[in-house]
């Protein structure tokens, strides 16, 4: 494998090292240093003495010459056959199925998600990596007739160029798998900028590829800032689509600047996702796929819930199973097979946590959890117990806004009319799901609820690659990852008329 960095360091298993080592961009199939000669570090959220590495400190100048590398690579790749390129990708997969465990403790000791949910991120790469490959043999078009005689109509999808490939720490392999698989299969390069947070995953995960085979120049990555190296990348006039999950306001900011180029955009963003547990619902399994769905990944997910919406009769049953089981959830780090609950990703993190707990304590009451968690090794990491509020109103701010944490609200209500206005009494619109046994209502919830999913008798997380992923109103812009619809961001349709009828004949007009 392709030597990243200047010290060899098991990444996934190794304790804290004394020097650690140092990191590079690649760009045109070359491991290489950023034009600042700076670099930054990324610690273990778990035990932030653990220093994993030093990373590039990249600038726009980095970008442009990425950008360059994608630019060039992308006049071959494009004219690559799409199942060849399939190919690739499939080597790609199988690569990270065989090197999976070592990703997943690597994303672990980065990022801090217990070791069984970072290898389900890990398989949520390969699913997406075998899915696009075999992508490669389809990539369909429509061909349908002319209202022409002798005339043949049909249309066919063609890559942009160069993508910019925008990602967040939260799903550090799934999620720029999920953005450049599309990509790369329709024949895009990608110009990659991870978040700060995660650059080691980042890296594992373009050593595979380079692996895999994607030729030179077809896979870019450059770490850094984001005001810096995710602004050059929006900004570049060469980069002709762009892909971006994180904030909103981030979100936002990146939306005004494409806005300018009209530039293809795929934001996904924030969530308030709830789950609804009707007085018929099997409360039990309820309370597993809320604990699930809330503090799974520390409630850092933009699928987490983070607001239960119940019916007033079973309310306070509901509430004690929650407060019971929330209070044995074991935190620590997640290398341990024993720990329910991971720490959040940094100190801002938990800051932010702690402000909204403050703001929940005037809006509910507070039913669990509330502070940090400092006892023993917990101390050297970014701890917070998981958090749960009773008596909460849709539209108190708890309820409204993203927390990114773990902290969960409930809310109650008289009826399921009165639970489906409060699911979509807000402004995002990601996931939603119902608890009940009744198949009527089910149904009702999967045609009101204003969500991009709907889960019945599930929590609200989980999704699956294969189906369309993103969500309604300001949690994106339309556009979805996943599924065959990401081929959408990646493609230009082109319609081809060709008429074999060796006169001019006018659509329109000569039909009638
Ligand atoms: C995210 O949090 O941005 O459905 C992605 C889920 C995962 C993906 C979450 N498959 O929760």
């Amino acid at each position: 494998m392709t030597t990243t960095a200047s010290t060899a360091a098991d990444p996934g298993t190794a304790p804290a090292p004394t020097t650690a080592p140092t990191f590079r961009h690649f760009i045109a199939g070359e491991w290489c240093d950023s034009t600042s000669g700076q670099t930054f570090e990324s610690r273990n959220p778990a035990d932030t003495r653990d220093v994993i590495g030093r990373f590039q400190q990249g600038t726009a100048a980095d970008v442009a010459m990425a950008v360059k590398a994608a630019e060039t690579a992308a006049r071959l790749w494009r004219r690559t056959p799409a199942p060849k390129r399939g190919e690739i990708l499939y080597r790609f997969g199988a690569l990270m199925a065989e090197h999976k465990e070592r990703l997943a403790r690597a994303m672990t000791r980065e990022m801090g998600k217990v070791i069984a949910e970072a290898r389900g991120d890990v398989q949520e790469g390969i699913d997406i990596a075998f899915l696009m490959a075999g992508e490669g043999r389809r990539l369909f078009g429509d061909t349908v007739p002319s209202e022409l005689p002798d005339k043949w109509a049909m249309s066919i999808r063609q890559p942009l160029g160069v993508a910019g490939i925008i990602t967040p720490w939260n799903f550090p392999i799934a999620i720029p798998c999920w953005k450049m698989m599309p990509a790369l299969v329709t024949g895009n390069t990608v110009v990659f900028k991870p978040a700060s947070d995660t650059p080691h995953c980042a890296t594992l995960l373009v050593e595979l590829m380079a692996e895999a085979g994607f030729p030179p120049g077809t896979v870019n990555l450059v770490t850094g800032r984001g005001e810096e190296v995710g602004d050059a990348i929006v900004d570049s006039p060469d980069v002709q689509v762009i892909s971006f999950t994180g904030s909103s306001a981030t979100g936002k900011g990146i939306a005004q600047r494409a806005g300018r180029r009209l530039k293809r955009l795929s934001l996904e963003l924030g969530g308030k996702n709830a789950i609804v547990v009707l007085a018929d619902a099997d409360l039990d399994l309820a309370v597993d796929g809320i604990l699930w769905s809330a503090f799974g990944t520390t409630g850092q997910r933009c699928t987490a819930c983070s607001r239960v919406i119940v019916e007033q009769a079973v309310a306070d049953d509901l509430l004690a199973r929650l407060e019971a089981r929330a209070r044995t959830l074991r935190l620590g780090d997640g290398q341990d097979d024993a720990t329910d609950v991971g720490p959040l990703i940094n100190e801002s993190a938990v800051e932010k946590v702690e402000r909204y707990v403050d703001v929940g304590r005037t809006e509910g009451e507070l039913v669990t959890g509330g502070t940090r968690a400092t006892d023993g090794e917990l101390a050297h990491g970014h701890f917070y117990r998981p958090t749960v509020f009773a008596n909460v109103k849709p539209m108190d701010r708890i309820a409204q806004e993203e927390i990114f944490g773990p902290v969960l609200s409930v809310i109650p209500v008289p009826d399921y009319a009165a639970a489906a206005t409060a699911v979509n009494q807000t402004r995002y619109g990601l996931s939603s799901s119902i608890f009940t046994r009744d198949v009527n209502v089910a149904f009702r919830a999967m045609r009101d609820f204003e969500t991009g999913i709907v889960y019945v008798n599930a929590g609200t997380t989980g999704a699956e690659t294969h189906l369309p992923f993103g969500g309604w109103k300001e949690t994106g812009n339309g556009h979805r990852e996943a599924g065959h619809a990401a081929l959408d961001t990646y493609t230009e349709w082109k319609s081809i008329y060709v008429d074999f009828s060796g006169r001019l004949q006018r659509a329109q007009i000569d039909n009638q």
